[in-house]
């Protein structure tokens, strides 16, 4: 099918009818656009090559699992890079890319990682220059021999453990490096897959080895663009009973040294949802870093769509006035389907909740219920759901430049004829 592409008149009017409608709300549409086009999504590299990198180290993914083998994954950082900016023009807003260090560039013989720098990473940022992109980075403590045993940062392995402690101070030296030459703010988020699949007769020394490890890295300061986060887990595959960086370990730790918390979508009980724990953590930390991500059953790392759980994260964000607080980073993967599709889809949903929060009528919401008038509340909220946001998004897109509607479907399957199903 082709998917109707349109008109910009038919957009244009449509909007401002919304614009009207909105307005009876004292919502202004105008500025929700303004603001949206300036929040900048981290957007995940890990969605083209299904968490591969380019280090063919070997190695499990420390519990993480992409499942899926639909053709034309990228085999190279140029067809990442081609594949990035495909979704790149099918996408409104500011964007950064986020890069794990394991997708370092090199000569065909993958650079240890307690030696890569810049250099292997000259290629990434040249080309986020360019594009005008920022850029994000991670430290890769998974698919390497090194963290097979299934401890990093904890094992009681002291070689093991300083070879994950400089590990990760050559990407604090990339990450300030990217800071500088880009003159932007750069997230390092820090996720280590340590962990038991049963019972560990000791839980208290490889959280206590962490805290050691983690204060070495953090020893020496760095520039203050680079914002570093640490990712807490409730249990991986190969980490059923115990996660040595747990969500209460995180969240003291982060408070205490003043680093930020990492909350992804799925780390939590499956029934647990993160947007009530904003208000919470935020009330005693600086920034927190949120992974946007869908799981289904467990932390299966889906597409990300827009359903209750990410309305209700974005609609947390704004109510709270804390955009500037919260750093967006999407966090999915699938290998099923058009990988394009995949991440062109997440993010679109993401923006998509981020207008619709930003459209929202919470001081008429907050007003209703400070009267206790809680029948007026609800009818409201749910009414809300039935406002033209759509309209606005789509002007928004069109002012952005890039397709509305579905019209972005055609260019993907295009994009799929033309270049991914020649990869052979
Ligand atoms: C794993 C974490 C982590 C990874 C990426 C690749 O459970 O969510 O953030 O998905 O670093
Ligand atoms: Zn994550």
């Amino acid at each position: 099918m082709k998917f109707p592409i349109l008109k910009d008149s038919k957009i244009e009017e449509r909007y401002q009818s919304a614009k009207e409608i909105y307005a009876d709300y004292g919502i202004d549409t105008e500025k929700a656009i303004e603001v949206l086009k300036n929040i900048d999504i981290s957007m995940h590299c890990w969605q083209g090559d299904d968490v591969v990198g380019f280090e063919n180290k070997g190695g499990n993914n420390g519990g993480t699992l992409c499942t899926g083998n639909h053709p034309g994954v990228a085999r190279t950082p140029d067809e990442l890079r081609s594949d990035i900016e495909k979704s790149i023009s099918l996408l409104p807003g500011k964007l950064s890319l986020n890069l794990h260090a394991f997708y370092q560039e090199n000569d065909g013989d993958a650079v240890d990682r307690t030696e890569i720098g810049p250099k292997q990473f000259e290629n990434w940022c040249n080309w986020a220059k360019e594009k005008k992109v920022g850029l994000d980075f991670n430290p890769t403590f998974f698919a390497h021999p090194k963290a097979e045993s299934g401890f990093t940062l904890s094992s009681a392995d002291n070689d093991i453990r300083q070879y994950w402690i400089e590990h990760a101070k050559r990407c604090r030296e990339i990450s300030a490096h990217f800071a500088k030459e880009l003159n932007d703010d750069v997230v390092v988020n820090y996720w280590i897959p340590d962990g038991a699949k049963d019972l560990p007769a000791d839980r208290w020394a490889p959280r206590e080895r962490l805290t050691d490890s983690y204060n070495q890295i953090f020893k020496d300061d760095i520039d203050s663009r680079v914002k570093e986060a640490l990712e807490c887990k409730l249990f991986g595959i190969g980490s059923e009973e115990y996660v040595v960086g747990s969500s209460e370990y995180y969240l003291a730790y982060t408070l205490m040294k003043k680093k930020l918390l990492c909350l992804d979508m799925g780390h939590f009980h499956p029934t647990e949802n993160i947007h009530d724990k904003l208000s919470a953590v935020l009330g005693f930390l600086p920034e927190v870093l949120v992974h946007v991500s869908r799981p289904i059953r467990w932390d299966s790392d889906h597409v990300v769509i827009l359903n209750d759980d990410l309305m209700s994260l974005c609609r947390e964000i704004v109510r709270g006035d804390v955009l500037n607080r919260v750093y967006l980073a999407t966090d999915f993967f699938d290998a099923s389907i058009n990988r394009i599709g995949a991440w062109v889809t997440g993010i679109r949903s993401l923006q998509k909740a981020l207008i619709f929060a930003l459209l929202d009528p919470t001081n008429i919401l907050k007003d209703l219920e400070l009267a206790g008038k809680g029948a007026e509340k609800l009818a409201l909220m749910e009414e809300a759901k039935l406002l033209p946001y759509a309209d606005v998004w789509n002007y928004l897109c069109l002012q952005e430049n890039v397709p509305t509607g579905t019209a972005w479907i055609n260019d993907i399957s295009k994009y799929e004829n033309d270049i991914l199903s020649k990869r052979k």
